[in-house]
């Protein structure tokens, strides 16, 4: 176990610039042994072949590391979750360029050290195909789990461009092998020109539950996670959330980006909420594509802080 702090003790905290790139400045390994009396470990899985438009995700999880603040108490919710919460990084599934089959078993093998060990993972994409593996390692763990989703697009095709594993299927392809529940689906930001009736169709049969991003507008996202936490209920969850969803104001480095999507105060304060409120067994954060280096970057800045609010969340439900 490495602590990125420890040169920094006298002082209590590192300079975010400075020493071991790690999650807000958490201790790093990757031994799954030294997992024991952890609650969260943050896994990277820097992998973008399966895009259909522009790559460079696979620069996410460095540039979230590196956007990353040390612990300190949130404002609002007035808990510091790095001091409520053992939190752990535990690096990056090792990924090889050009083969995104062994790519995701390699992110499913890591994802499911986290879980035998008993943790929550927080993963950090990465293309949205990572999904796939990050959510069938909690499955395969858990059994169906729920699943609220934050994107514009609603992920479940049946292919894209003829190609059946993509970052526009995984959510068809865990609902169809039984690893995500339907009925305890929920999408939320949904807008844009994509996908067409036969998806919509297909997910109205499966009894999928989608807000669009006009219903956000119009309901305000209070009462849309309140219908979330509603829908999803009891029982464990997984929580994915495309940097897509935003406004490509708040997050213009991203792989589709669209206007017209929700805000950072929006996401933030909705991630939280439904971490504190569902049993989260797992999180990813995807479709970040840096282009500056550090808190420069607007988009790894804002998914850093979803990470942050999600760890929040989490803190809240523990201490209640
Ligand atoms: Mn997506």
């Amino acid at each position: 176990m490495i602590d990125p702090l420890e040169r920094w003790r006298e002082y209590g905290e590192k300079p975010d610039y400075a020493g071991l790139l790690t999650f807000g400045g958490a201790p790093y390994t990757q031994d799954p042994d030294l997992l024991d009396g952890f609650d969260i470990a943050i896994v990277g899985a820097p992998t973008d072949d399966l895009v259909s438009d522009r790559p460079g995700t696979r620069f996410g999880p460095r540039a979230i590391r590196a956007a990353s603040c040390p612990p300190g108490p949130h404002l609002e919710a007035k808990v510091d979750a790095f001091a409520e919460l053992k939190i752990v990084d535990f690096g990056d599934a090792p990924v090889l360029p050009a083969d995104p089959a062994r790519s995701h078993a390699a992110i499913e093998a890591t994802v499911g050290q986290v879980l035998d060990a008993g943790l929550i993972p927080i993963v950090l994409g990465g293309d949205h195909s990572v999904a796939e593996p990050d959510i069938r390692a909690c499955a395969t763990r858990h059994g169906a789990v729920g699943l609220v989703h934050f994107d514009t697009h609603t992920d479940t095709g049946r292919e894209v461009f003829g190609v059946e594993i993509s970052h526009g299927t995984p959510m068809f392809r865990l609902v169809e092998a039984g690893q995500v529940d339907p009925g305890r689906y929920v999408q939320i930001g949904l807008r844009g020109y994509w996908p067409s009736e036969a998806e919509f169709a297909w997910q109205a049969e499966r009894g999928i539950t989608s807000f669009f991003a006009h219903d956000v507008r119009d309901l305000g996202i209070e009462e849309v996670v309140r219908r979330t936490v509603a829908q999803v209920g009891d029982g464990p969850v997984f929580l994915s959330v495309d940097v897509d969803v935003l406004d490509p104001a708040f997050a213009p480095g991203t792989g589709t980006p669209e206007p017209g999507g929700l805000s950072s105060a929006e996401l933030l304060g909705a991630c939280r909420r439904l971490a504190q409120e569902l049993e989260l067994v797992g999180a990813d954060v995807v479709e970040v594509i840096p282009t500056a280096v550090g808190s420069a970057d607007i988009t790894a800045l804002v998914a850093d802080r979803i990470v942050r609010e999600i760890l929040t969340g989490i803190a809240l439900r523990r201490r209640a």
